[in-house]
């Protein structure tokens, strides 16, 4: 058999159900082998889509998601995506077809050493230079970027070698280590100084969703009444409306959740990464004893020093401290929680127009189903997802926090979508990271994906906006103007929605969601609410 054959035997012997990508001249026979497979290849419109989608794949389902490009460009443009994904511990394989080895020693088109570029933003980066070693590469390649912390393995494959023909070679078992059960002398202790604290606090991260032990940390906090705060990229571990769930962490040190950490003597880190949230904004006293949960031992920083690291099997070290720990009778941070739900509702019936950053939220939650997916961009949008976004469920909110690129909003959502056919699914964006991958609006629609897209429109890079203001207090080269959102939609042949008043956008949305295809929502914001959040968060006055 060709050896692109046998690529593509070893991709579906891992279970690849779809590949995002562009075919190029430098990938003819793994394109042509295709063909013949039952992976799904999904023809995309920007490379940078395709590792975006691949990303959110890989978040929301566990297992890698897959993205193809060709050699130089098409692999440059991967790279955003790709990096955002190894950031964001999402599971992918980026595969990049190459020039035929005669001629990678030497200036010749099109040529780059893709390994050494991707190096930085891969676990693991590697050429295929025989074809022998195909079913090796590929299954090192799916075992390491499935392990914690999981991230992207790429493949450079030469054209050459693609094209070779190759005997007596098959597909490697499928094999994936599971996390061993933590050392019962470093459970113990935990459990003692847990036990032992008056004031303990956890702080959930993505870590905890992707062990799929978000059910046992429910189990913990209920048993236990040990109130839970999460990163923005562990949105729904615990449901916000149960009651020892404190929400997402905040924007800055002078959150509500901010005034929990100050009080908390003990925190208990579950599946979390320092990427997520910099310990120096919540570990400002160096009595209180952090305990780290978690798969792999902790990242070393000066703010993060360990009274005992738990490491390993994170269900079942929730598990054994709900059975080995003292219940509470009752939270001590249930003041803090009523302020935090209050500041979370008071906006359900606000009637300013353009509309206010809260009440858009307030709105798109009573639209969507409890089990719904939001993908957010990044922006300022961002910033008031992350601190409000009610999210009921675990992976039904992805924010991208650790490499945090702009763009991921739309591919994103058509990921979400081909992943949970049957459920809801709506992008935030802000009006430049629309832009920046609109495009696959067009893949979408071709796949007949149903999905929203809200965008927020101030004209502006409204995130830097509120950052220059906050440092100088006037604005530099943050404006730009905008397409009639609607008409861009339907040229696509999406519909386009346009919310001119406030009491209109809790009907549109909903009608957004019924439409049964690409529905871009054209809605003004208010974004003078940044700056007086800001200025409430200077003044907070804590409620415990
Ligand atoms: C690819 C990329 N470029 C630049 C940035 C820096 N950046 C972060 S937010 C932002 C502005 C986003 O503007 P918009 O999409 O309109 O959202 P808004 O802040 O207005 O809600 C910029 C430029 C980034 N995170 N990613
Ligand atoms: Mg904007």
């Amino acid at each position: 058999m060709r050896c692109a054959e046998l690529f593509v035997r070893c991709l579906e012997n891992e279970g690849v159900e779809y590949i995002f990508g562009i075919p190029g001249e430098e990938n003819l026979d793994v394109m042509d082998a295709l063909l013949d497979s039952t992976i799904q290849f999904i023809t995309v419109r920007h490379e940078q889509g395709a590792a975006f989608m691949a990303d959110v794949y890989g978040r929301l389902t566990g297992r890698p998601g897959v993205c193809l490009a060709t050699l130089g460009p098409g692999a440059t443009n991967l790279i955003t995506g790709v990096a955002d994904a190894n950031m964001d511990r999402a599971p992918i394989i980026a595969i990049a077809g190459q020039g035929s080895t005669h001629r990678l020693h030497k200036e010749s088109h099109q040529i780059l050493d893709l390994v050494n570029l991707f190096k930085p933003i891969s676990k693991y980066a590697t050429q295929i230079r025989e074809p022998e070693i195909v079913p090796e590469v590929v299954r090192k390649a799916f075992k390491v970027a499935k392990a914690e912390k999981p991230g992207c393995s790429f493949i450079d494959f030469p054209e050459n070698i693609a094209a070779q023909e190759v005997e007596g070679k098959q597909p490697l078992k499928v094999q994936d280590p599971l996390p061993p059960l933590p050392p019962d002398a470093k459970l113990e202790y935990a459990a003692e100084c847990i036990n032992r604290a008056k004031y303990p606090l956890v702080m959930a991260g993505n870590g905890t969703l992707r062990a799929r032990a978000g059910a046992a940390l429910q189990e913990f906090s209920t048993k236990l009444n040990i109130p839970v705060t999460m990163t923005f990229m562990a949105k729904g571990a615990v449901p916000r409306n149960h009651p020892m769930s404190l929400g997402a962490v905040g924007l800055s040190a002078h959150d509500y959740v901010g005034c929990g950490f100050d009080r908390a003597d003990v925190v208990v880190c579950v599946g979390y990464d320092l990427v997520e949230y910099h310990p120096h904004l919540w570990h400002r006293n160096p009595d209180q004893k952090i305990i780290h949960v978690d798969s792999l031992p902790a990242e070393v920083d000066e703010h993060y020093i360990l009274e005992v690291g738990v490491v390993g099997n994170i269900a079942a070290t929730l598990r054994y401290f709900a059975e080995h720990i003292q219940p509470r009778a009752e939270s001590w941070a249930a003041s803090l929680r009523d302020a935090i739900d209050q500041e979370g509702n008071q906006h359900a019936d606000d009637k300013s127009f353009p509309i206010k950053p809260q009440k858009i939220l307030w709105d798109l939650r009573q639209a969507l189903d409890p089990e719904g997916i939001l993908i957010s961009d990044v922006g300022a949008h961002k910033m008031w997802i992350a601190r409000l976004w009610q999210a009921h469920a675990p992976n039904t909110c992805i924010i991208s926090n650790g490499f945090a690129s702009m763009g991921i909003g739309v591919p994103g959502a058509l990921a979400a979508k081909l992943t949970n056919p049957d459920r809801q699914v709506v992008t935030i964006t802000g009006d430049a990271g629309f832009m920046m991958n609109s495009q696959e609006i067009e893949t979408a629609l071709r796949l007949n994906l149903a999905f929203v897209i809200l965008v927020w429109n101030d004209s502006k890079y409204g995130l830097i906006k509120w950052h220059q203001d906050r440092r100088f207090g006037r604005d530099s080269h943050i404006d730009f103007n905008n397409p009639d959102f609607v008409k861009y939609a339907e040229s696509f042949g999406a519909k386009g929605f346009r919310v001119e008043a406030v009491d209109q956008l809790q009907l549109v949305l909903k009608e957004a969601l019924q439409c049964g295809t690409v529905a871009v929502v054209d809605c003004p914001v208010d974004y003078t609410e940044n700056m007086k959040l800001t200025e409430k968060l200077g003044e907070l006055v804590c409620p415990i």
